[in-house]
């Protein structure tokens, strides 16, 4: 089995583990607005023995864990929307992402709550449930709609002023609770952007190759301290690239 094949099948394979304990699950704090479950922690477990089993010299990051960098790494988020999660609200999902020499390679995220199983590979297509995805074609910020990703990584003020400026332009704004899924749902077509003022490795790494794969553009996340400390994150659709990068202030290469 290659590592796309294995993304995929431990991806489902995880996200029904997970949902085994949706909404019951004991949930321990991190922080502010920042939560952890037991099952967080059983399905992290899960994952990096599946990995270390099949690829034993790869290298795992998760975010209950941690991990080193490597050449070829692994970004896992065992249950992204951990929030949603404890409150039982089914809005989550599990998300893997692998980066071959620092270029996000393989993505793979599956929503329980859906039966979605979202999977890419670079230069293959991203594809939900076998069907492949494409990134909306809107090229009008007045019709779009733009996720606002929020945590309290960043001012309260600073998440004010950018939905300020996404309404001001025109789009309209949703909040979900999942980075991963944000970017599924921009992957899939059903929005026109995602954009967070700071959001980690494991949350996106995924999504991003899906986003690419679908037609997509992100900006250069990886970049810098993108894997060990996170990075400002924006993904939209090749018409609203320019236009988005700038009203969010995110800029996107090329
Ligand atoms: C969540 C991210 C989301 C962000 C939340 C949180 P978690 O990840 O997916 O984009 O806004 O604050 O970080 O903690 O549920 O894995």
């Amino acid at each position: 089995m290659d590592r796309y094949e294995l993304a995929g099948e431990l991806a489902r394979e995880a996200g029904r583990l997970a949902h085994t304990a949706f909404g019951t699950s004991a949930t321990k704090s991190k922080g502010v607005h920042d939560v952890v479950t037991e099952m967080d922690r059983a399905v992290e477990r899960h994952i990096r023995s599946a990995i270390a089993k099949a690829f034993p010299g790869d290298a795992i990051i998760g975010e209950e864990e941690g991990g080193g960098d490597g050449h070829r790494l692994w970004l896992i988020d065992p249950i992204d929307g951990t929030a949603n999660y404890a409150r039982g609200i089914p809005h989550y999902c599990v998300s893997i992402g692998y980066l071959e020499r620092g270029v996000p390679t393989v993505g793979a995220i599956f929503d329980p709550s859906h039966d979605g199983l979202y999977v890419a590979e670079r230069g293959r297509g991203a594809f939900l449930n076998g069907a492949r995805m494409a990134v909306s074609p809107c090229d009008d910020l007045a019709t779009a709609t733009v996720e606002c990703g929020w945590s309290t990584r960043r001012p309260a003020a600073d998440y004010i002023a950018l939905v300020d400026r996404v309404l001001a332009a025109g789009g309209a704004i949703r909040r979900v609770g999942s980075g991963a899924l944000g970017l599924a749902d921009v992957a899939a077509g059903r929005s026109e952007g995602y954009a967070e003022l700071h959001i980690n490795a494991w949350d996106c790494a995924a999504g991003i190759v899906l986003v690419r794969e679908a037609g997509g553009f992100t900006n250069d996340f990886f970049a810098g301290e993108g894997v060990a400390r996170g990075n400002p994150l924006i993904a939209t659709n090749a018409a609203l690239c320019a236009k988005l990068a700038d009203v969010v202030g995110i800029p996107i290469p090329g």
